[in-house]
Order: structure tokens, then sequence, then C-alpha cells
């Protein structure tokens, strides 16, 4: 009897519920989706992002299609679920640390360790002596935009040397690019090297590159840009196709960025004032803005994506001992704080912050700020309870 009753109970409020959502279109809102295109693409462009799409998420690589023979997952999406952060499950690890001519323990498997293998292979374990991080997946919004930062604008936020002598010093990340990369218009160079830009030490140039690395360290997968498999070290002929690489591009490139939720609330613009003035701004960078770009919906924007996609001495709790290109132990790149609200939805309903997700709530991510940080940090820690919540009300409606 009760159990039928409950069964009404809950068919009513199914029913209930999808009349709701007929009535109200925004349930799921808009905005709180990660994985949509940025609005005004072309037809072509709209055919281009869901090849990409379609690449990304739903390709789940074999033994037979290529995979591996050392991989970490099977596609992009299982780690990149539904565009956004990840969660501790599918985090990533790399080890060694860099002298004069690069990663030392490129000959044992570094810098990526693939923890497992087809069968018959042996996985890679981290080498003995060599210091190492793990990585969360980060959210895949908005990166078109990132890309097209211009490097001078990088520059102007840059102060390496702390010139104006706020305790806090940004640098761009100098790195060698591969043969395969064009550089961007406005590209500034430096002894052959060029300012990267994505993944948490900024080692990586543009979409391109991350996307063919990706193939080849995540999901063993060689091209004719990265044709070196990393079991046997071997240049291989290409397991999968230069376009479909481009559409997967294509798409990272085209994802929209995080749609602020209630920016006009009192509490949260409050929130957005104590971010600047305890300078958590001064990294996380409320706006920049895109250069050029053939993609119209993405050339000339100004946006807010709350970061400065530069290096920065973060202090000794979040040195990990591994270096990248030369991204020191202690420097990180400032991630983008768009979208940081919606987080939880793909980390399985709690938080998992900062590069390793060992930050379980935003306060606790805040107060392992230290190096540049530590300013900003104590001044958090001056707040009263009622700013410290408009703070995080703030941070939640990105
Ligand atoms: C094993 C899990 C995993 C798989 C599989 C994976 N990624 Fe990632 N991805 C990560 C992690 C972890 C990072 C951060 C690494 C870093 O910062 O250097 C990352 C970073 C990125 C970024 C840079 C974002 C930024 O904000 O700088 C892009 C773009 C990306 N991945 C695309 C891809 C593509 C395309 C694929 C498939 C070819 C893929 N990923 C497969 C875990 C994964
Ligand atoms: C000196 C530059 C700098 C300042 C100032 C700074 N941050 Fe950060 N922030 C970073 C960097 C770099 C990281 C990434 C560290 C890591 O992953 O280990 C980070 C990470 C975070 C994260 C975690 C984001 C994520 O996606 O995991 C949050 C939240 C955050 N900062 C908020 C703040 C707030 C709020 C303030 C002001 C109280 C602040 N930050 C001040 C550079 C800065
Ligand atoms: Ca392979
Ligand atoms: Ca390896
Ligand atoms: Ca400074």
């Amino acid at each position: 009897m009760q159990s039928i009753r409950t069964r009404y109970f809950l068919f009513t409020l199914c029913a209930l519920l999808v009349a709701c959502e007929k009535t109200l279109p925004s349930l799921p809102a808009d905005q709180d989706l990660l994985d949509g295109p940025v609005e005004g693409l072309n037809g072509e462009q709209n055919k281009r992002f869901l090849a990409g799409d379609v690449a990304f998420n739903d390709q789940v690589f074999t033994g037979t299609t290529g995979l591996g023979p050392l991989f970490v997952a099977t596609s992009c999406g299982s780690c990149h679920a539904g565009d956004g952060k990840g969660h501790p499950s599918t985090a990533l690890t790399r080890f060694g640390q860099s002298d004069d001519t690069g990663n030392q323990f490129l000959h044992l498997g570094g810098p990526q360790l693939q923890h497992r293998a087809l069968p018959g292979f042996a996985p890679e374990q981290i080498p003995v002596g060599a210091g190492f991080a793990k990585m969360l997946p980060p959210a895949n919004t908005g990166l078109g935009f990132l890309e097209l930062v211009p490097d001078a604008e990088l520059l102007t936020l840059a102060d390496p040397d702390d010139a104006d002598g706020d305790g806090v010093s940004g640098r761009v990340h100098w790195h060698l690019i591969p043969a395969y990369i064009q550089p961007r218009p406005g590209a500034v160079e430096q002894n052959g090297r060029y300012i990267t830009r994505f993944g948490k030490k900024a080692a990586t140039y543009d979409l391109l590159q991350q996307t063919a690395v990706a193939y080849n360290q995540d999901i063993g997968i060689v091209s004719n840009f990265e044709p070196f498999d990393t079991y046997s070290g071997v240049e291989l002929d290409p397991e999968i196709s230069n376009q479909t690489i481009q559409d997967v591009v294509f798409y990272l490139r085209t994802l929209k960025a995080p749609v602020p939720r209630n920016p006009d609330d009192a509490e949260i613009s409050a929130g957005q004032t104590i971010f600047s003035q305890i300078g958590c701004a001064k990294c996380h960078v409320p706006t920049l803005h895109t250069g050029p770009s053939p993609i119209g919906p993405l050339a000339s924007r100004t946006f807010h994506p709350y970061t400065d996609l530069l290096l920065h001495d973060m202090g000794s709790q979040l040195d990990d001992g591994y270096t990248e290109g030369t991204a020191a132990t202690f420097e990180w790149r400032t991630p983008a704080l768009w979208g940081l609200g919606l987080s939880k939805n793909s980390q399985g309903g709690q938080y998992f912050l900062l590069h390793d997700g060992r930050a379980p709530s935003i306060e606790s991510a805040i107060l392992l700020h230290g190096g540049e940080g530590d300013q900003s940090r104590s001044a958090y820690q001056q707040l009263d309870d009622h700013q410290r919540n408009q703070l995080i009300r703030f941070l939640e409606s990105l």
C-alpha cells in the first residue's frame, strides 16, 4: 500500500517536474551548462564544432584503434566530462626536474606518467628521486578567448622583478615551441622562445599543441604533429587524422565561456569589490581582450576570465618538486575563475580545487595561497564573517 502511494507520489512529482521544465525552459539553466558553442557561429562552423564534440567526447580508443600501448585514459571526455573540472580519480601525474638540458627523467618516461598499459606491456612508475605533481583536469570552457589574448597584453600584466613593490611579480613562461606551431599574430619571441600559456605551468603554446600532446601522452595516439610513441620512443604512422585533431581544436576554441549567475545581487557585487580590495584581482585579472581571429565571435572581444595567464611563486605549501619548461617547482599559472561555482557539478557535488584538487572548499584554496599570494591571503583572514561570505558568494557566481 505504502509503496504504491510512494510510487504514485514519485510519478506525480516527475510529471510536475516535466511540466515545470516545459513552462520554464531555463531548467537546467543554460548558464549552468558548460558544453555549448559560443553564439554567432555560422552553419559550417557549427558542423565543425559538432565533429570536434563527437571526437572529444564519444571517440573511445581501444587496442585496435591505436590506444597505448601506454596510456592514462581512453578518451578526452573521460577526464574532461561535460567540459567541466575533473575529479581526483581523473588526475594525471607528471614527474621530473629540469636542468639546462631539460627534464632529467626523459629517459625514464618523463614527464608524464602513463600508469596504464595494454596487456603485455608494463605500466610506468615514478622513478626513484623524481619530484612529481598530480594535476586535475581543468574546465575547458572559454579557452578560445584565452588563446587569442595578444602577447603584448600579457607582457603588460607581468612584473617579473616586482618593480611596483606590491609583492606580486607574475611572469610569462618563455618556452620552446614545436615546429608545427604557427605563432599567433603579434607573437613576441626571445632567443627562439615564445610565450606559452596553457596548462597548470603555462607550458603549452596553443590549443593545437595541447590537443596533439594530449592524444599522444594521455591516450597513446600518435599523429603527424606528435609522431613519437611514448612506449618505444620511435616515430610511427599517424593513428588519427590531422582533420580530427583540427576539429577537436575548433571545438575547444569555440566552447562558450561560462556566464556569471546573479551578478546584480547586492551581496555578490559587494563581494566583487572585496575581491579587488584585498588584491585577488592582481593575479585573477577580471578583464582581458582578444586580438584578431578568423572566427568572428572570438575576434576583438572583451571578456572576464579572472586570470592573467602568468606564472606566480605560490610558496612552499604548493611546491610539489616538479618543474616544467622553465617553470619552477613552486610556480603555477593563475587559473581562470570563471565557472568556479559550476565546478562542483562535474566533481561529484563537492569541490576539489587547486592544481591537484587538494582544497575541498574555496576558503581552503585561498588559505593555501603563499609566496606572491601571501598578502591577499592574510587580507582575507582579516575580513569579518559577513565580508568573507560576500566574497565566496561572488566567487560562486562566476
Ligand atoms: C587522464 C585525463 C585526461 C585526458 C584523457 C585528457 N586530458 Fe586534457 N587535461 C588533463 C589535465 C590533468 C590537464 C592539466 C594539465 C596541465 O595543466 O598541464 C589537462 C589540460 C587540458 C587542456 C588545457 C586547459 C587549460 O586551461 O590550460 C586542454 C585544452 C585539454 N586538456 C584538452 C584535452 C584533449 C583535447 C584531450 C583528448 C585528446 C584531453 N585533454 C585528454 C587531463 C586529461
Ligand atoms: C599572486 C597571484 C595570486 C593572488 C594574489 C591570488 N591568487 Fe588565487 N590562485 C593563484 C594561483 C597561481 C592559483 C593556482 C595554485 C595551484 O593550483 O596550486 C590560484 C588558485 C585559486 C583558486 C582555486 C581555483 C581552482 O580552479 O582550483 C581560487 C578559488 C583562488 N585562487 C581564489 C583567490 C582569491 C579569492 C584571492 C584573493 C584572496 C586570490 N586567489 C589571490 C594566484 C593568485
Ligand atoms: Ca598508439
Ligand atoms: Ca611517460
Ligand atoms: Ca608587482
